[in-house]
């Protein structure tokens, strides 16, 4: 889809939750509550910031569709290129004891956990539907530790807005706001239906976010970094997909 009928959907569909001057209400509500993304008007433009703000007003606290396990996927797709080198079939052979996964920042009490301690931890578990903006989707189980725990630990800063997410892969890195980051179903998953979480969908550690689409759900996470301001990171734009044209908030 070209930007300018991508704009006008955006838009549109928001006119339709909304109502025509719900739009002036939603830009004065994002102003006051800060719900405006990371480059709103610089180049994302009025259509998405708007999008943003009426979907999190609206959905700010509510959880994303969970299924039955008889409705678990049998063959679930594993996106992407997983040949993720020598360093990763080392840590691989080794069981990931390696593994950490760091958290820095504005936090007050940085940390850098294992896998066997995020084990220990409280954990969460959800069967969620991950689905592709390319148009597939499939349902699975997953289980974690909620984003909203890990947090907790490392003490962020009053003044925090983002979580900024990166992955071993080269390229893939990711930022949520603090709704999301916050979100009872937003889990650092290690397992998923009841096994081990495969390397092919992002073993040992990978980000669910079910609120968003599925490329919001990075895989072999390895470092999370708590920030007021996005500006510093990549090309400032929020996280790799916008550099490349995709949405940086991509609701469900
Ligand atoms: N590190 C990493 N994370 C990733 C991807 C990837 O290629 N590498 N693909 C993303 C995309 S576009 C989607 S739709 C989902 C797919 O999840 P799956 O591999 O479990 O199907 O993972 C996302 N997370
Ligand atoms: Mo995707």
């Amino acid at each position: 889809m070209n930007t300018m009928s991508r704009r006008r959907l955006l838009t549109g569909g928001l006119a339709t939750v909304a109502g025509a001057s719900g739009l002036a209400m939603a830009a004065k509500l994002a102003a006051r509550y800060g719900l405006i993304p990371p480059d709103s008007g610089v180049l994302y433009g009025a259509g998405e910031t708007l999008t943003y703000a009426a979907q999190r007003l609206l959905t700010r606290h509510s959880l994303a569709r969970e299924f039955a396990a008889s409705q678990i996927s049998q063959y679930p797709f594993a996106n992407g290129n997983h040949r993720l080198g020598e360093e990763f079939q080392r840590l691989e052979k080794g069981g990931f004891a390696e593994w950490r996964l760091t958290v820095d920042g504005m936090a007050a009490r940085p940390a850098a956990f294992s896998v066997a301690q995020l084990h220990s931890f409280p954990w969460h578990s959800q069967i969620t539907e991950i689905a592709c903006e390319e148009g597939w989707s499939y349902i699975a189980e997953w289980k974690g530790v909620p984003l909203a725990h890990i947090l907790d630990l490392v003490e962020p800063l009053p003044q925090v807005r983002y979580v900024v997410y990166r992955s071993f892969q080269r390229g893939w890195w990711d930022s949520i706001d603090m709704a999301d980051a916050l979100h009872p179903q937003t889990i650092v998953a290690y397992s998923m239906n009841g096994g081990e979480l495969p390397v092919k969908f992002g073993g040992p550690l990978r980000l669910r976010v079910p609120r968003q689409l599925g490329y919001k759900s990075v895989k072999y996470i390895t470092r999370l970094t708590l920030t007021d301001n996005l500006k510093g990171f990549g090309k400032g734009l929020g996280s790799a997909g916008p550099e490349a044209g995709y949405a940086w908030y991509a609701g469900i």
